[in-house]
């Protein structure tokens, strides 16, 4: 028996968007989910408690961010990472194929890995995909992703071409060198950038390996909504429809619902939470950057409709002032706010797949909330 399955619950009769439920050492989850980032073992501000009171049932976490800093022989010593930080629900680690390529300077990529060097230090350093394998079976998370190389936007067709293949030949390697496939699965990602025949390939190849679940990598890098769209229609009917699919670094509202109705079932973005942390907050009626001077008497709160702590205990005017004054509790109530209001826009996604009306809900939530830029 895998890891993590997936159950197939209803498929939406307006949309074809997918209810599931996806099963883990940690727990189960109905899907499509929204995962909190917590990049360092942490979700910035926010305390295992805090998100178990939002019912978070999964959450994200970084190979490349915790093999710099304390380093995965620190946290295999700790028990593993659930452990570790005391959350003993769900938890995924992306592979650093990202932050590698985002972060770190100086890399060069090599049929073997890359070589970088460090963001904080300037360390030498090298990743392939057998250390990527050492580095999660060590971090010990429930589902890991494979090692796989992101390729920019936008990026010519040559390069892209080769990218994605040596992402599958990585990802071959990581099947290969994976210890632990008993009790943590090992998920795939499809890249291939913005060209169809390429995502197709590449779906296909990986398909074939038979991974526990598959990841859709390379979107959200810059690319027009409309494009993302367009590889997600050509790309998600190649996955395998029993298995797990997540959408990389996706978190906007819009394309949280948009990837939903195109059968995505897992999302992550670091979006409510960095923004929170500058003030800016996600509500019912479209964003509202809490530090302006316009809500300096605005005694109501954060958000009318909405029913979770920071709506129903502070106002507009007690966050404002908090956030300029840099004072960290003001960061904890619009971070705890962001992530209600996306786990909550998921569980009305929900809802509306069990009802058959995603498409009417789509419309509804658009009118009032707008759209996000990214
Ligand atoms: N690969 C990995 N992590 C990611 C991405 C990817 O392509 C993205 C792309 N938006 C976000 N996070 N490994
Ligand atoms: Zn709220």
């Amino acid at each position: 028996m895998a890891a993590v399955t997936y159950e197939h619950i209803k498929t939406c009769k307006q949309t074809g968007a997918r209810l599931g439920i996806v099963h883990t050492p940690h727990g189960s989850f109905e899907t499509p989910i929204f995962m909190p980032v917590g990049t360092l073992a942490t979700v910035k501000t926010m305390s295992p408690e805090d998100l178990k009171e939002m019912d978070a049932r999964i959450i994200l976490s970084n190979t490349y961010h915790l093999f710099l800093r304390p380093g995965h022989e620190l946290v295999r010593e700790a028990g593993g990472l659930h452990k570790f930080m005391n959350w003993d629900r769900a938890i995924l680690t992306d592979s650093g194929g990202f932050q590698v390529f985002s972060l770190s300077d100086m890399r060069k990529i090599e049929e073997e890995g890359v070589h970088f060097k460090s963001h904080l230090n300037g360390d030498k350093l090298f990743l392939s995909p057998e250390k990527v394998m050492e580095i999660e079976n060590a971090l010990g998370p429930d589902i890991m992703m494979a090692f796989d190389e992101c390729a920019p936007f936008p990026a010519d067709y040559d390069y892209v071409k080769h990218s994605m293949e040596r992402t599958t030949r990585w990802a071959e390697r990581c099947l290969e060198a994976h210890a632990r496939p008993h009790d943590q699965a090992l998920f795939a990602i499809v890249q291939g950038g913005m060209y169809a025949d390429l995502r197709k390939q590449s779906a296909m190849d990986l398909t074939s390996m038979d991974f526990p679940g598959y990841a859709i990598g390379g979107l959200s890098v810059g690319e027009p909504k409309h494009l993302m769209y367009e590889v997600l229609d050509s790309t998600m009917p190649l996955l395998p429809f029993n298995k797990p699919r997540y959408l990389m670094g996706v978190g906007s509202p819009d394309a949280l619902i948009e990837g939903a109705i195109r059968g995505v079932d897992m999302f992550d973005c670091v979006l409510p939470t960095r923004i929170a942390r500058n003030g800016t907050t996600m509500t019912s009626e479209g964003r509202l950057v809490v530090r302006n001077a316009k809500f300096e008497r605005d005694f109501g709160p954060l958000d009318p409709n909405c029913d979770c702590y920071t709506c129903r205990n502070y106002s507009r005017a007690y966050l404002r002032h908090l956030i300029k004054c840099d004072e960290t509790f003001g960061l904890r109530l619009t971070t705890y706010h962001n992530l209600y209001f996306l786990l909550n826009l998921m569980k009305q996604v929900r809802q509306a797949i069990r009802d058959d009306r995603l498409g009417d809900f789509r419309d509804e939530f658009f009118e009032k909330y707008g759209m996000d830029q990214n």
